[in-house]
């Protein structure tokens, strides 16, 4: 007998069955959330609550058995405001329910997104019966755009579009039309690719492939392109198939295929061979972006070394796909940053700089102009909005005298970088493709509800509104992980956060982005191989660079660059590096090091972090951390264990420093409390260093725990110690432990985190999202217009109402 097919209750269902089984505990934990008055509570408050009304034995059961534990359980906030209790339940990433509940009437409600928002309201503006609050809804311009909804494929977005696109080629044959005009309008710079005048239609396109793979077929396999060029021109295609009759014929079966029985990989596999991409423009903003030196200073980490090594990477990419389709183009690739005239020792002053390791790269600095004139010092990413309009303005200018023409696609890093990306693609109407790097929103709690409280500092009404529009206009969105878009089981994602908030007296987002949006692709970075490899390959090894790291590491004297000594150099050391935020967490690893007297017996512990002395310092963050780290030292008496280093920025050397610690049977520690990805995380385990990395956030995903390295809750500092000491434990029983560990991590890198495979997986999607763009050219009007409205009408009164910086008084950094 077939099984009975069963209704799946809905959250409101589910809160009224529990009523009535234990209404008793639930009318006694609901009055406890309501007494304590107007009020927001997170997901461990409600499980407190729980706990202390009910008794842990009680409260446990409920949670298990009950209807509403999958409501409590995954519970991210709720809002109280008596006699209300309101909860916004997330039953899996992506997914959202709201329900409310009165205490007094013991009446359960479904609510919408937007009446969820309008009672969350209530926290700070009081009982409003405003009708009219403007509200931002992109749901109905997306309706069209296939997605899917099993949580575990976002992040798959080219998958299911190729999939999406095949099909609907298979159904209908007109649906092939599109694809045959996008490969008739093929241009560079106005010389015609791939096909000419003379096809015209899909019939034709089909007995022009057949005929070509007759004649194609009798040439020797490696015969040049130049040899057959006027021959098959006169069938009707152009440059850009191949450059041997081999090729030429690989491509053509690919689109044979197509036009027979379109399948996803075979499409995805032509579109991403199609020569479509030979100028590219980065945007990465606020600066300083420089190729030395810039590391130190505040708001420059990842993002500055993601991008030089994207450079290097996509480019030889480039080169080689150009050479194999048979084009003679030189490939450009411009990096927009701020030019920054007073740039304290840096390059960020001049207005070009070549990219080293690239033929075809540079950097394309262009200053923060306003009606002040031409701002000189260096400004935090946070203030950086009342500028942006004039710098798109600008840059485009400066972009189009160098490239003599339009790029092919445009990336935007971070907020500022992704919004001039979508201001520039929409006035060029060129390929968009985002990078966050980090969303701010998930870092500080209830920056939404409370923006006016952040407004001064951080200008959150702007950064929040940027990424909106740039998530929305984007054809394209990398991440590095999955739980940048979505999160995990428990927690929310970064991108996810912007799905529905409100920003109240401003407005309200009630469909803002859509996580399984098939515009979301993971491509996780790697780290530049030429720098960071295997401590094993001796022959590589920089043994020159060996006797400056040993004086970092143990010469005795105390300066400014290093302070500290170790007694015992034969210990093996853990070793940690990162900005000296707080976020970072350092000093965090720092006290459980001190702690620990088995760990601090076992081995030394060395970090990289900031400057030791606070006069260096004009970051108020930074500041406090050093002052800590000092204390630190003074509390657990770290002497003769314990060496603080200032920030390196030669790589070269940093790449041998990681193998100098693999060779004394060291570790890595990343003890963040929160990181977006983490590239010293895969930097260490590149150079084949076990590596003990945070849980929250992206290296949570680059590492498999217990296999190719370990993670380590900062919020449970002594049992990340302990973890760290039964690791040195088990290595001294058995030496090839540290060896498997380091192992599982290098082959954890091979498969994921490289820049080879990340560059040909932008490229592709360079190509398909491309076609998509012209595919669905006329629903995107849609959005775009709506987003024009947008920014006219709110974004820019918001960027133009954060002040202007002056020259005068000296810049600080706030950040987290
Ligand atoms: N870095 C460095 N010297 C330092 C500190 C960091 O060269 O003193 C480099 C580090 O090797 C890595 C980058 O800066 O390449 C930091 O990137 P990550 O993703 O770990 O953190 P972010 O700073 O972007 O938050
Ligand atoms: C910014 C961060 O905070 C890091 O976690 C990333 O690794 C870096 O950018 C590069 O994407």
């Amino acid at each position: 007998m077939a099984p009975k097919l069963t209704r799946i209750p809905s959250m409101r269902e589910r809160v009224e069955d529990t009523l009535s089984v234990h209404r008793n505990e639930l009318v006694s934990l609901l009055s406890k959330y309501v007494a304590q008055g107007k009020c927001l509570l997170q997901p461990h408050h409600l499980i407190d609550g729980l706990e202390s009304v009910i008794g842990e034995d009680k409260g446990k059961q409920i949670l298990s058995d009950g209807p509403f534990s999958e409501v409590l359980r995954s519970a991210q906030e709720a809002i109280v405001v008596p006699p209300f209790v309101a909860i916004a339940v997330r039953p899996r990433p992506g997914v959202w329910e709201y329900v409310r509940v009165n205490v007094s009437e013991l009446n359960v409600e479904q609510l919408t997104v937007s009446e969820y928002l309008h009672f969350k309201e209530e926290l700070v503006d009081g009982k409003a019966d405003d009708h009219y609050v403007l509200e931002l809804d992109f749901e109905p311009f997306n309706e069209s755009v296939p997605r899917p909804t099993r949580s575990s494929s976002i992040g798959n977005g080219v998958q299911f579009l190729n999939r999406h696109l095949s099909s609907s080629m298979f159904r209908n044959k007109d649906c092939l039309e599109p694809l045959l005009d996008f490969l008739r309008v093929h241009k560079h710079k106005g010389v015609v690719m791939m096909l000419n005048d003379r096809i015209q239609t899909i019939q034709r396109l089909q007995s022009a492939l057949s005929k070509a793979e007759d004649y194609l077929i009798k040439l020797p396999a490696d015969t040049p392109y130049s040899e057959f060029e006027f021959v098959i021109q006169g069938m009707g295609f152009e440059r850009g198939w191949g450059d041997t009759a081999e090729r030429v014929l690989e491509m053509m079966h690919l689109l044979l295929d197509i036009l027979q029985a379109p399948d996803p990989s075979t499409l995805e596999t032509f579109l991403g061979r199609l020569p479509m991409v030979f100028n590219v423009v980065i945007l990465s903003v606020h600066g300083y972006f420089g190729q030395a030196h810039v590391l130190g200073l505040p708001d420059t980490g990842g993002q500055i070394v993601y991008i030089l090594d994207q450079v290097r990477s996509l480019e030889h990419e480039m080169l080689q796909r150009i050479k194999k389709q048979g084009l003679d183009v030189t490939p450009r690739i411009l990096i927009v940053s701020r030019l920054i005239p007073d740039a304290k020792g840096t390059t960020c002053n001049q207005r070009m700089e070549k990219v080293s390791g690239t033929e075809h790269a540079s950097i394309l600095r262009v200053p923060f102009r306003s009606e002040k004139g031409i701002l000189r010092k260096w400004i935090s990413r946070f203030d950086v909005w009342p500028y942006l309009e004039n710098f798109t303005e600008d840059a485009a200018g400066e972009i189009i005298g160098e490239l003599q023409g339009r790029p092919d696609l445009i990336i935007g890093n971070y907020s500022d970088g992704n919004i001039v990306a979508s201001l520039l693609s929409h006035k060029m109407g060129v390929t968009q493709c985002n990078i966050a790097h980090a969303l701010e929103k998930t870092k500080y709690p209830d920056s939404d509800i409370y923006w006016k409280r952040f407004e001064d500092k951080y200008h959150f009404s702007c950064q929040f509104s940027a990424d909106l529009m740039a998530m929305n206009h984007a054809d394209f969105i990398i991440t590095s992980t999955y739980q940048e878009i979505a999160g995990t089981k428990n927690t929310v994602g970064q991108y996810e956060s912007h799905k529905a908030f409100t920003f109240p007296g401003l407005y309200r987002v009630v469909h803002g982005i859509d996580v399984f949006d098939p515009k979301f692709n993971i491509v996780s970075p790697g780290a530049d191989m030429a720098i960071y490899f295997p401590f094993s390959e001796k022959e590589h090894r920089l043994t020159s660079l060996h006797s400056f790291i040993e004086q970092l590491l143990f010469k005795p004297e105390q300066n400014e660059e290093h302070i500290g000594v170790l007694d015992d150099t034969s210990k093996p050391i853990i070793f940690s590096m990162a900005r000296l935020d707080r976020v970072k967490n350092i000093t965090g690893l720092v006290e459980c090091y001190g702690k620990n007297a088995k760990l601090r017996e076992l081995a030394n512990l060395v970090v990289v972090a900031g400057y030791n002395d606070v006069k260096k310092s004009n970051d108020r963050e930074e500041i406090a951390e050093i002052e800590k780290m000092h204390r630190l030292i003074q509390e657990y008496n770290l002497r003769g264990q314990f060496r603080w280093i200032a920030s390196q920025t030669n790589r070269v050397r940093n790449g041998e420093l990681y193998r100098y610690i693999c060779d004394k049977g060291g570790i890595f520690a990343q003890p963040a409390f929160y990181e977006a990805f983490g590239l010293t995380v895969v930097e260490a385990m590149t150079c084949g260093l076990p590596t003990f990395a945070t849980c929250h956030g992206g290296p949570a995903e680059i590492i498999e725990d217990g296999v190719s390295g370990f993670h380590i809750d900062p919020y449970h500092a002594d049992q990340a110690a302990e973890k760290m000491t039964e690791f040195f434990v088990k290595c001294r029983e058995d030496p090839n432990y540290w060896t498997k560990i380091s192992a599982g991590g290098l082959l954890r890198i091979k498969e994921r985190y490289t820049w080879q495979k990340y560059s040909e997986r932008l490229m592709t999607l360079a190509g398909v999202y491309g076609f998509w763009k012209y595919v669905s050219k006329l629903e995107r009007r849609e959005t775009r217009r709506y987003l024009e409205m947008f920014y006219i009408l709110k974004f820019r009164d918001l960027a133009n109402s954060v002040p202007l910086a002056t020259d005068e008084e000296p810049s600080t950094t706030d950040a987290v």
